[in-house]
């Protein structure tokens, strides 16, 4: 088993071994551990593990460079960036927002006291729908937090347009869009803020981490300063704050990565081109595609499965899985199903009939890097002859 998920992409010589194999959703991609060892000894030397710590601010001067973006707040993880955000840029009241997506969305709005409003989707980018947005708005509305799901980006100048008309913050859930471009340009450098996940089952891990980029150098202080307790430097503690800082292990390992994810993300590529040739003409599968001009990081390959079709989504979710084939089924239940969001006015499942239709037909194919293309066809013929 080890041996094959070692092998390389491509065709594989021994495709019996690569038919036993057991094949998760997603797989971390890990540097050489040698290339790892001389930083990991760096931080032994000097002892300075945390608290901004040179590892730490080279990082985020990187990240600045490689996702172009103006200021970059390294934080523990995406919720933590989330919530951090939402608390600088956001002043309570009813936050819309949407169903589809991880749960970590709107739990952030929940720690910062905000109401989540939910809001349906698009039946293709199965993002926020931006001709619903308006109809949600209130009086109590102070922010609109969007996700750009499985990396495609939302409709940014209409959601833009539809804030500044009414004074709405806008802090996307950029979790799943590290790199992700349109016309050439950083999606990360919409709306107010943006937070992106570095966790393992993204397509830029630092084991656990994520950052927050922001516009300008005074929002990035009031971040940095909520994820270092408040503390103003020699000011003191001088407002609400939390821990969720990086440590120089985790912001060591990013610096590596860097030099790798964009090689991983041409595997992706290779992968989802293959994926979709395959899958091309299959009764009842469709494989949506991001609109033209954006360049994506394929971080997900999500197939809509035509409830008509003689074997549904979960049928199939089902035969991958009795041949030791995990997909997911992101992002059912929906979060507006979940008990304690269900509950509210905009939960209701007649308010958001995409979504619903979406999380009870999508089905998340493996995608990573390891992936081999023996793998990918031995996926893609249980999925045609279903
Ligand atoms: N906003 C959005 C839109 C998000 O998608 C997420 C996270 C967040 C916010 C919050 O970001 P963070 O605070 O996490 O930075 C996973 C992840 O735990 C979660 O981070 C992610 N979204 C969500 C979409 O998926 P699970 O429950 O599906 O993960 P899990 O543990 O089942 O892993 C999936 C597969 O990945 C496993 O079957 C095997 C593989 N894997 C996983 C881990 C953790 C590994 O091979 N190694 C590993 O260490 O939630």
């Amino acid at each position: 088993m080890q041996e094959a998920h070692n092998a390389g992409p491509g065709d594989d010589p021994d495709s019996t071994m690569q038919s036993r194999v057991s094949i998760q959703v997603t797989r971390p991609s890990l540097p050489p551990l040698a290339e790892f060892m001389p930083l990991l000894e760096e931080i032994w030397e000097s002892r300075i593990l945390t608290n901004g710590g040179p590892f730490h601010e080279r990082l985020e001067a990187a990240l600045c460079d490689h996702l172009d973006v103006a200021h970059a707040s390294l934080v523990t993880n995406c919720t933590l960036g989330l919530i951090l955000a939402l608390h600088v840029l956001g002043d309570g009241g009813e936050v819309i927002t949407t169903p589809y997506s991880y749960v970590a969305t709107t739990q952030a709005l929940q720690w910062n006291g905000m109401t989540p409003v939910f809001v349906d989707i698009e039946p293709d980018t199965f993002n926020l729908d931006p001709d619903r947005i308006e109809a949600a708005i209130t009086p109590r509305t102070t922010a609109i937090l969007p996700v750009h799901c499985y990396g495609v980006p939302c409709d940014v100048q209409a959601i833009r347009t539809i804030a500044d008309k009414h004074g709405l913050a806008v802090i996307y859930d950029a979790a799943q869009a590290f790199g992700v471009r349109r016309g050439g340009d950083s999606i990360l450098r919409q709306g107010d803020a943006s937070t992106v996940s570095f966790h393992a089952t993204k397509v830029f891990n630092t084991f656990e981490g994520g950052v927050v980029v922001c516009r300008d150098a005074d929002t990035k202080a009031r971040i940095d300063r909520a994820r270092n307790f408040g503390v103003a430097g020699a000011s003191g503690v001088v407002s609400a704050g939390l821990n969720a800082k990086l440590s120089e292990f985790n912001a060591a390992l990013g610096l590596l990565q860097l030099k790798h994810v964009e090689a991983g993300i041409v595997r992706r590529r290779e992968i989802d081109g293959l994926y979709r040739r395959r899958l091309e003409g299959c009764l009842g599968i469709r494989c949506p595609a991001p609109p033209p001009g954006v360049t994506t990081n394929h971080s997900y390959f999500p197939i809509l499965c035509d409830p008509g079709r003689a074997e549904g989504r979960d049928a199939i979710h089902a035969r991958l899985a009795d041949n030791d084939i995990h997909a997911r089924r992101y992002f059912h239940p929906l979060i507006s199903e979940l008990p304690m969001y269900r509950i509210l006015a905009s939960a209701g499942r007649q308010n958001l009939p995409v979504a619903h239709r979406i999380a009870d037909t999508v089905l998340c194919l493996p995608i990573h890097p390891d992936l081999t293309d023996t793998m990918v066809h031995r996926i893609a013929d249980l999925i045609v002859s279903a």
